[in-house]
């Protein structure tokens, strides 16, 4: 048996599922390596040699002399020249898979993932810090509505089919139950939501490196959330 090139250093994170679902949907053969916070095996010195920041996803590519990359949006893209995949040739929807994969990395995730931190994290640990809170939350709904708008009368956020684009914005765009933002009213964000969901491959990924349902409002959400809490006591 052949060694797969990939290998992949991740969690049940919203970062840490774009890979995943790359890899999956494109049916990719990988070595996934999964990373325990609780262990803080994301700042050992090995780990830290492969991704400077010390968070994860990284991958390394055995087909190319052990190269790492980090940064989640930097591996979408990286695979996607790699296996010629979600990443379109011609010049103009390439630029646009690239502007929407930005404005996921610039935007959505920071936003939501500050909206999760001082809600789930800060406030249940006794910081409660209302302007922050509002500020994200806010913000995030704002971005989320950046995206209803897009995706009026189009199936994707580019194109006519999945982009590294979609597959970078629908782990964070999908978690607002844990984000605490509402998608009341964007039908189209909603839409789009039902599209990825049915889609088995995109679905079997989001069970790695294992299930997380709390992240996208199913389960016992409240238990989950304090587990979470706690962690960051
Ligand atoms: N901009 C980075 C962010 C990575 C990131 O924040 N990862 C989180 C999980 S989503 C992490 O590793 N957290 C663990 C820690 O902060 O130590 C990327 O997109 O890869």
């Amino acid at each position: 048996m052949t060694r797969p090139d990939i290998v992949l250093y991740t969690a049940n994170t919203m970062n840490g599922w774009k890979p995943l679902i790359f890899l999956h949907e494109a049916q990719i053969d990988y070595e996934l390596v999964p990373i325990d916070f609780g262990k803080k095996e994301q700042k050992a010195p090995d780990y830290l040699r492969l991704n400077p920041n010390g968070r994860i996803p990284t991958i390394v590519d055995r087909g190319a002399d052990d190269f790492a990359v980090f940064e989640s949006g930097a591996i979408l893209w990286y695979l996607a020249e790699k296996y010629d995949r979600f990443l379109s040739h011609d010049p103009k929807e390439r630029s646009e898979t690239l502007q929407w994969l930005m404005f996921q990395m610039g935007g959505i995730g920071p936003m939501m993932g500050q909206a999760m931190f001082f809600q789930r994290i800060a406030k249940p640990n006794g910081d409660e810090v209302p302007y922050a809170i509002d500020r994200y939350v806010t913000e995030s709904r704002r971005l989320l509505e950046v995206l209803d708008t897009r995706l009026a009368g189009r199936e994707w956020l580019v194109g006519d089919a999945m982009s590294i684009a979609d597959i970078a914005t629908y782990p964070w765009a999908r978690s607002y139950f844990w984000a605490t933002v509402s998608v009341d009213g964007l039908p189209n964000l909603q839409a789009w939501f039902d599209r990825i969901d049915a889609m088995p491959r995109v679905q079997e990924a989001l069970q790695l490196p294992e299930p997380r349902p709390s992240a996208f409002g199913k389960g016992d959400t409240e238990a989950a959330a304090a587990e979470n809490a706690a962690r960051f006591r």
